[in-house]
């Protein structure tokens, strides 16, 4: 076992199991150690009279209020609303609907689910169209994915200097969720294909129009018109009443209130994907069409925003995916990259999912770079900060999936840095 960093392996500390709790014991919060937990507990308030009546929908416990996204509003220059997941406080694969990011080339429009009509046309032997109760007479699937935007973690790309920002607007535009709806095929397959048929225009029904050109054997593989998420209707901000939903890719793809396919034999080089979602390369040449979502990682505690309170103890853990498919191992360091220990990885490890990674970790006190590295199934493995620089034309934001390094002060505060 590697020891020259503060990380204990999984192994190590359920063998020492209370002797490392006990040795460090000094460090822990006092919660942890049970002070007078031999006396019984008094009986609080709360139980000596019934509670309150439960609420027909859900909500959240008052104390948990400031759990909620950070909101990037509309502006003079641009009708485009983000809103960024509060990662920091995820504990699990699945983001709560309500706190799912969000990104709006042009606000989130109303739309009456009984107007609202699907049409799939263009090279197809039949012109089909649908409304959402239609899509619910098919046999619908789907999965757990995480959903990220192509633009999610820009300061990081775009800035030369490391932006002092906290972990939620560095990297909050990706989210994860069950989603559910019709296969893509089914509906494609119905209609008919042109045999010289390779792309499908999807088209979106807010202001922008907003439009993408997405190969066709995507469609045919694993795109869902997706009607559910999470157990319930689309949110409206998540394309109530349809949208489609492209496992891995770029979530500008996922094109939400759907409201037209057009089977064609050519890309139709709309304005996201000539002039929003391509990159421009370090020689100067445009990579369009830049589907897949990288492999990436993040450690969600500690990161930049909290302060760890005290050295000693800690969990380190977070989160990582791959638009390639599974994740296979996550390392974290606490030495900038000079030492690696493999994380536990937690809970289901699923396709094109959010996948937890876990690692007890001892802070001695002093400042450390704590860096986590993802690796996929395929072995792509997250390039550090300078390569991904060099691959990308300088002020390049999208497909930003490099190690992220957070430097912890010796007062414990955690920041962000290159
Ligand atoms: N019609 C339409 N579809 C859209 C968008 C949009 O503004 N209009 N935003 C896209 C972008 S940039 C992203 S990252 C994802 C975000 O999906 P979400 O808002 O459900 O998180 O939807 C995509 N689909
Ligand atoms: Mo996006």
């Amino acid at each position: 076992m590697l020891k020259t960093t503060g990380f204990v392996g999984r192994r190590d500390f359920l063998k020492a199991g209370a002797t490392f709790l006990t040795a460090s014991s000094a460090a822990l919060p006092a919660t942890l150690t049970a002070k007078g937990a031999s006396a019984a507990p008094k009986i609080p308030d709360n139980m000596l009279y019934p509670g309150v009546e439960d609420e027909a929908y859900g909500s959240p416990s008052p104390h948990e209020a400031g759990n909620v996204r950070k909101i990037f509003p509309q502006n003079e220059k641009s009708t485009l609303t983000a809103s960024f997941t509060p990662l920091h406080t995820q504990k699990g694969i699945i983001t709560p609907s309500g706190l799912h990011f969000g990104a709006h080339h042009s606000g989130v429009p109303e739309i009456d689910p009984e107007m609202h009509e699907l049409f799939i046309h263009g090279m197809t032997d039949r012109p089909l169209k649908f409304t959402a109760s239609d899509l619910m007479r098919y046999p619908l699937s789907g999965g757990i994915n995480f959903l990220e935007c192509g633009g999610n973690s820009a300061p990081q790309g775009y800035y030369p200097e490391a932006q002092p920002m906290p972990l939620q607007y560095l990297h909050g535009l990706v989210s994860g969720s069950e989603w559910i709806g019709v296969p893509v095929k089914l509906l494609l397959q119905e209609a008919g294909l042109n045999p010289k048929a390779k792309w499908v225009i999807a088209e979106g029904a807010d202001a922008g129009f907003l439009a993408r050109s997405i190969p066709l054997q995507k469609l045919l593989d694993d795109a869902i018109i997706a009607l559910y998420q999470n157990g319930e209707r689309l949110r409206p901000a998540q394309g109530y009443p349809m949208r489609l939903f492209l496992p891995g890719w770029e979530g500008n793809t996922s094109i939400k209130w759907l409201r037209r396919l057009e089977v064609t034999d050519r890309p139709a080089y709309t304005r996201e994907e000539s002039r929003h979602y391509s990159e421009t390369l370090a020689d100067g040449s445009i990579e369009g069409f830049s589907m897949y979502m990288g492999v990436k990682s993040v450690i969600t505690h500690p990161s930049a925003g909290q302060v760890l309170p005290d050295k000693g103890y800690y969990q380190v853990n977070g989160l990582a995916w791959s638009g390639f498919g599974k994740i296979s191992r996550v390392e974290v360091s606490d030495d900038g990259g000079k030492n690696w220990v493999p994380a536990e990885l937690e809970g289901p490890v699923l396709n094109k999912s959010l996948t937890r990674f876990t690692l007890p970790w001892r802070w001695d006190g002093s400042p450390v770079r704590l860096q986590s590295r993802a690796f996929d199934e395929w072995d792509n493995v997250q390039p550090t900060h300078e390569a991904w620089k060099s691959r990308y034309f300088e002020g390049s934001r999208n497909h930003y999936n490099a190690i992220q390094t957070w430097y912890i002060d010796a007062q414990g505060t955690v920041s962000n840095v290159f």
